[in-house]
């Protein structure tokens, strides 16, 4: 989230769209109440499905899975047609004004630069023009037909309401609506946000779906204001963390690149990463790149880092190709990999296409589990009543199951959505042999240099490098590694107070630079629990630690206009009063410089300010697109020969496992419902009798055609695989018109187990293909195609 959870309270239009925040973040939802009782604020949830979110909604707008981008496109031709722009935002914080190259052009679905033989893109011409300095030229007029501003009027002008709606399948009468609402927040004293996760990121253009909605807010001057934002509700209660730790396959903690083999040494990865400002003056605060790097350096090998070594750049990993976990699962698939360790994942119930996942698993010599749950992937070689398309007669996959406790049963800190790091004490002991994951993984570290030391091995280097001083080396304390992930100056010994003390020579050391803060020599700032909030617009400085230095809204010089007044006083984070900043939030920005000298309020971009063109950073364009999802219900994209997004990655194989809407009509969605947390609950008796068996929701009009009713036993099956459950027969989802034709959408809850403890379902997950976004990889969960038919039953 750039802003956080009690600010949503400050919004006037809340725009819940690719989530279902009263469903899957059910106590959050709390904020979105505040907001409708003591704001006024009005709440509009656009989903293929009425959900409980809708339930509670003012406005309710239906559209058809995968086709966001085209809604969104849509909107923003609405706002700049009917003049509903903050101008004065766009003119001062974006790239609107900004030339592109000549070279770069959109025709027929493709920007320029498309190689048909390798299905990717050369990037070199999605750019700005450059003077001599190397800084990007720029019209402010925007009279430049070349100039950002133009080139996207262009880009969206397809988008009418006739088409977004012959795409979408949303009626014009309800997208008006929502257009209307939004477009109402462009004033300086309305904000919208928008909520979002899974229904925005489980297609193949998932990144892409997220752009739009930013460049919308970026036009109404939603962005670094109290009640806007761009506002991702994260999953698992510490995913943010995972992600800030560079848990991500390319990353490394703090969002530093994991370097790749062409990264050759510490000079050439650092040149890479260390990116030259755009624009004169400007602070490209990632031009700090070498000291965060450097001073993580320093924190992962100690007194072993030396400039003479490089700092031990070349112990680090370099990738090759991206090992995501459906590459590596594909690799297994092909006899590629010989074992793994599975921590905290339930891959055969959490993967796609799960039938390629057992036999992937069922190729390793050996599997190592380490889970605080007895799960359905540490028993994958068991055939469970045919749940398991195996036959463990023929699996010679050796399992090790390691007990872990889990959160409740340990001390650390968990991070929010809002980039909160709060501080946790243990609530209880761990029952039998379970044991803290960081236990047994410095269990493993020390039991493989005693091998090294006996046997000698390849590459022993890293192992023997990594500085692990710990209290006790076989069992390090959270206190320890949250000391030693905020950092501290060398030659004093001291914990640093924050990211700006760190140093590219080697006399700082930081695991993760955006955690400086967290734990300085006032002790664990984490641990603080002060809800007091001065200002009464949920800025509560004393409560935990917000990543990064404490602040609670990112980009919060844009609050106020170029001389540092705020646009709306009722809304002040910040403000330049008497020749200095004053604020109930930490600054986005130095606060020693002038209004004049910080007007870039997107720090962390080269030329400071929010960008509608996103130059080369996505792998399909910089502007978004519709694209049809992989497998598309109407088998063409209405608007140009391109049906689905060109880039897309697909591993060999892959092609042939996607259906046809001509074999499988029917758009199936899957989503999680409250009465289960994934697949953990199942396991739990009250949770598993509140919601005892999964099912297939589908529409009236579908069900009579097909004979089915309430309750009774379907087949549901996709090109991948086919699954029996049971019917629900709702008004809650309803064919949608698109492209001349009928669309109907079925949706599938995702906690199906064989395992759960009322009766056995089965996963969603055999029916759905790992073709993932281009970007990221993840999967496209949320629009894949299936049929359906009667069945008798398990
Ligand atoms: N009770 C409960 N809470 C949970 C979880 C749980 O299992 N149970 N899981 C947690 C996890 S790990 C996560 S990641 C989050 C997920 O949080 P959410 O993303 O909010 O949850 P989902 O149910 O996956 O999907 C959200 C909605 O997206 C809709 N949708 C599908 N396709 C599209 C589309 O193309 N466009 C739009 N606009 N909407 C679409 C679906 O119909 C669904 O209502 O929830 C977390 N919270
Ligand atoms: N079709 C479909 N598939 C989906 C989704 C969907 O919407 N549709 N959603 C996707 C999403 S968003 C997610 S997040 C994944 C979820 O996929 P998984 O992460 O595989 O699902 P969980 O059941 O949450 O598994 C987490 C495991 O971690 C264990 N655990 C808990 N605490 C600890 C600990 O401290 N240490 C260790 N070692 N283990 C611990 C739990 O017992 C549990 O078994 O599923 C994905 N798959
Ligand atoms: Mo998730």
């Amino acid at each position: 989230m750039t802003n956080h959870w009690i600010d949503i309270k400050n919004s006037n239009v809340i725009i819940i769209m690719g989530g279902n925040a009263a469903e899957a973040h059910p106590v959050g939802f709390g904020w979105v109440t505040e907001a409708m009782q003591h704001n006024n604020a009005k709440l509009i949830v656009v989903d293929p499905r009425f959900t409980r979110s809708a339930a509670v909604a003012d406005y309710y707008a239906p559209l058809r899975s995968g086709t966001d981008i085209a809604f969104l496109l849509g909107v923003i031709r609405y706002l700049i047609e009917t003049k509903q722009v903050n101008y004065d935002y766009v003119k001062a914080y974006t790239n609107a004004g900004y030339i592109v190259r000549e070279d770069f052009s959109f025709n027929e679905g493709l920007f320029s630069g498309f190689n048909e033989e390798t299905d990717s893109y050369d990037k070199e011409s999605w750019y700005y023009e450059l003077d001599e300095e190397g800084h990007a030229k720029i019209d402010p007029s925007f009279e430049n037909p070349r100039c950002v501003w133009n080139l996207m009027k262009q880009h969206v002008d397809r988008y009418d309401f006739e088409t977004v709606s012959n795409i979408t399948g949303t009626p014009i009468a309800d997208y008006e609506v929502v257009c209307q609402q939004i477009g109402s927040t462009h004033t300086h004293d309305r904000a919208a946000t928008f909520m979002y996760a899974l229904g925005w990121t489980h297609h193949t253009k998932g990144s892409q779906n997220i752009r739009s909605m930013a460049m919308v807010q970026l036009l109404l001057g939603n962005i670094g204001v109290l009640g806007g934002g761009v506002n991702a509700l994260r999953g698992h209660s510490n995913v943010q963390g995972a992600t800030d730790m560079g848990l991500l396959c390319q990353s490394l903690p703090g969002y530093l690149k994991l370097p790749s083999d062409k990264d050759t040494d510490l000079k050439t990865y650092l040149k890479h990463n260390t990116p030259i400002a755009l624009r004169p003056d400007q602070t490209n605060y990632w031009q700090n790149y070498p000291k965060f790097f450097i001073s993580q350096m320093k924190s992962y090998w100690g007194d072993n880092a030396t400039a003479a070594n490089d700092f031990g750049y070349d112990w680090v990993p370099k990738w090759d190709k991206q090992y995501d976990f459906t590459k590596h699962l594909d690799m297994a698939y092909h006899g590629e990999v010989n074992g793994y360790i599975i921590q905290g994942v339930n891959a055969i119930n959490s993967m796609p296409n799960r039938n390629k996942v057992l036999k992937a698993l069922s190729n390793l010599k050996y599997m190592v589990v380490l889970d605080a749950l007895a799960t359905e992937t540490a028993t994958f070689w068991q055939n469970a009543d045919g749940f398991n398309e195996v036959n463990p007669a023929e699996i010679m996959t050796e399992v090790f199951r390691l007990p872990t406790t889990c959160f409740a049963e340990e001390e650390g800190s968990i991070v929010n959505s809002g980039r909160w790091m709060q501080w946790h004490w243990k609530g209880a002991n761990p029952p039998g042999e379970a044991k803290p994951d960081a236990e047994i993984l410095s269990g493993v570290l020390m039991e493989m240099r005693k091998l090294y030391k006996q046997e000698g091995g390849k590459l022993p280097e890293p192992l023997n490098a990594i500085s692990w001083d710990y209290h006790n080396p076989l069992s390090p304390h959270a206190e320890e590694v949250a000391r030693e992930l905020n950092g501290k100056d060398l030659l004093t010994n001291r914990q640093i107070s924050s990211f700006a003390e760190l140093k590219d020579d080697g006399s700082t050391a930081s695991a993760c630079w955006i955690y400086a803060g967290s734990w300085t020599e006032e002790g664990n700032l984490m641990a603080r629990r002060d809800n007091h909030d001065p200002s009464g617009k949920g800025v509560t400085p004393g409560w935990a630690f917000a990543w990064p230095a404490n602040r609670r809204v990112l980009y919060n010089r844009a609050s106020c206009d170029l001389n540092g007044k705020p646009w709306d006083p009722k809304r002040t984070i910040v403000e330049w009063v008497d020749g200095k900043w004053h604020g109930i939030d930490v600054g986005d920005f130095n606060m020693k410089l002038t209004p004049q000298q910080s007007a870039g309020p997107f720090i962390m971009q080269p030329e400071g300010v929010g960008r509608f063109f996103a130059l080369k950073l996505l792998a399909e364009g910089p502007f978004p697109e519709h694209y049809e999802p992989m497998e598309s219900p109407i088998g063409v994209n209405p608007l140009h020969k391109v049906t689905s997004n060109p880039a897309v990655r697909m591993l060999p194989g892959v092609k042939e496992t996607l259906g046809s809407h001509k074999d499988f009509p029917y758009v199936a969605t899957t989503y999680c419902v409250t009465e289960h947390f994934n697949f953990w609950s199942t396991h739990a008796r009250l949770a598993a009798i509140s919601m005892p068996e999964t099912f297939v929701e589908m529409d009236e009009v579908l069900a009579a055609e097909k004979g089915i009713a309430n309750g009774d036993w379907v087949t549901v099956s996709s090109k991948r695989g086919s699954i029996q459950t049971k019917a629900l027969v709702t008004k809650r989802l309803q064919p949608l018109k698109v492209n001349g034709q009928l669309v109907h959408t079925v949706g599938l809850p995702r906690h199906g187990s064989h395992n759960a403890l009322t009766r056995k379902s089965y996963s969603c997950n055999v029916l759905t293909t790992e073709v993932g976004d281009a970007n990221t990889q993840v999967p496209e969960f949320k629009a894949f195609l299936v049929n359906i038919t009667k069945a008798e039953g398990i």
